[in-house]
């Protein structure tokens, strides 16, 4: 048998988000969010599935965390749900919201289990979505309010904060190609929410440094994906720079370089309309953090197409691959490859793997187990790369499965299960699915034993 072993203060967790857990979603004061409209709008969601209850969780915390605590970790990363804080986006806020997220994070600390809060993974107060959303740049300044008065509001410790949860998705599926909410499908515009998302995140740590939350870790989680070329052609090089441009470089070079890379301004400059600027703004973006959260599932392998300058490819799904229930690819090196490349070209700074996992078809058993064993395969598979990246110097100081429980998966809805612990949602009963016992024994020794 062969060990690896982790740093001993390594992170162990999971993650979850808000709309995809919570339910409640007019309880105690909540306003109504862009997920809430959208979920309720016919035609979007697969079998017209809402977030209403989805795992209650607002309600069975409690016995949430205290699963966690029998499984073993000592991380949990979850978000804030924007409209329970402030139900009309600004204006006075909704202490009953916020005495929820103090009474999870009690409950957390008193499992010791370290708190890792995400302020946006994509429920926006449909009350800010009425005047433009993110494509409106006043949403920035009502973020970082949002964010400041959580700063200054939630007065137990935190372990690490995150302003925004995959920029890329917000501004893409749900500006570009219309399968998120708002569901708008206009690439410039989804060049502007980008922009704009970027600069609420760079005010949002701003007024965290003024804050003085001291000990504290700020910083912003980003969906990536090793891009590769299918041959070693010059065309599938190039199919593939602009693919890294769109999907990597988009987001990492304002966030860490200060500036938007030139081959991609040049290629969307021909065929939309830039984002609107003004002077201040990439210093703003490029606000120093403490850390980057990295989300990552798959890799995109593409082949070049007629345009020089496409940047979405050809993708290629090589037939001798497994697949996830989400048609992702398997692909675990790919992991260890981006993360040695985030540290190369962006680095120094601790990186956090803030989502990984899985979609497979679960079946509760008869004697209510779940035998998960693809997830455990592929969990074992990627976490042996972070291990590898360990090993080649990179700053990786945690890991989160995505994702904790069963969920709503957004377009998806309920027909897509990620969890370590599988949802009855007829019954709001939790079981722990054998992936989760499997994580329990990597926690206890730190490491894996294969
Ligand atoms: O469920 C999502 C999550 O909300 C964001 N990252 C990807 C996950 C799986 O699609």
């Amino acid at each position: 048998m062969a060990r690896y072993i982790f740093p001993e203060d390594f992170l162990w967790g999971a993650a979850t988000a808000s709309y995809q857990i919570e339910g409640a979603h007019d309880e105690d004061g909540k306003g109504e969010s862009i997920w809430d409209r959208f979920s309720h709008t016919p035609g979007k969601i697969w079998d017209e599935e809402t977030g209403d209850v989805t795992c209650n969780h607002y309600h069975l915390y409690r016995e949430d965390v205290e699963m966690m605590a029998d499984l073993g970790l000592n991380a949990y990363r979850f978000s804030i749900s924007w409209p329970r804080i402030f139900p009309g986006g600004g204006g006075k806020p909704n202490l009953k919201g916020l005495d929820f997220y103090r009474r999870l994070v009690e409950k957390l600390h008193q499992h010791n289990i370290k708190p890792a809060v995400t302020l946006y993974h994509w429920d926006l107060p449909q009350a800010l979505q009425d005047k433009g959303g993110w494509n409106n740049r006043d949403t920035a300044n009502y973020f970082a309010d949002y964010a400041s008065f959580l700063f200054q509001s939630l007065d137990l410790p935190v372990d690490r904060w995150i302003t925004l949860n995959e920029p890329w998705v917000v501004a893409y599926l749900g500006h570009a190609f219309g399968i998120h909410a708002p569901g708008l499908s206009d690439f410039s515009t989804a060049l502007q929410v980008g922009h704009n998302l970027l600069l609420g995140h760079g005010l949002a740590v701003r007024r965290f440094r003024d804050a003085k939350r001291d000990g504290e870790p700020i910083g912003i989680t980003l969906n990536l994906a090793p891009v590769q070329p299918y041959s070693d052609s010059d065309e599938d090089a190039r199919a593939a720079k602009n693919t890294d441009g769109f999907m990597n470089r988009w987001f990492l070079d304002p966030l860490f370089k200060g500036t938007y890379p030139q081959d991609m301004v040049d290629i969307f400059s021909r065929a939309f309309t830039l984002p609107e600027t003004s002077a201040g703004d990439d210093a703003l973006i490029s606000e120093p953090v403490d850390f980057l959260g990295i989300n990552n599932y798959t890799r995109v392998l593409v082949k070049a197409s007629a345009s020089e300058d496409d940047f979405m490819g050809n993708p290629v799904n090589p037939s001798e691959s497994e697949y996830t229930e989400m048609g992702w690819e398997v692909y675990p090196r790919g992991l260890y490859e981006l993360l040695v490349r985030v540290h190369r070209d962006y680095g120094p700074l601790p990186l956090y793997v803030t989502e990984n996992g899985a979609a497979f078809e679960d079946k509760l058993q008869k004697d209510k187990t779940v035998n998960d064993e693809r997830r455990i395969n592929y969990l074992q598979g990627y976490l042996l790369e972070c291990w590898n990246a360990l090993e080649q110097g990179v700053p990786l100081k945690g890991y989160y499965v995505w994702t904790w429980m069963d969920n709503f998966e957004w377009a998806f809805g309920y027909s897509k299960r990620f969890g370590l612990v599988y949802i009855d949602y007829a019954t709001s009963k939790r079981y722990p699915k054998n992936s989760a016992y499997w994580y329990k024994k990597v926690i206890s020794c730190n490491g894996l034993e294969i």
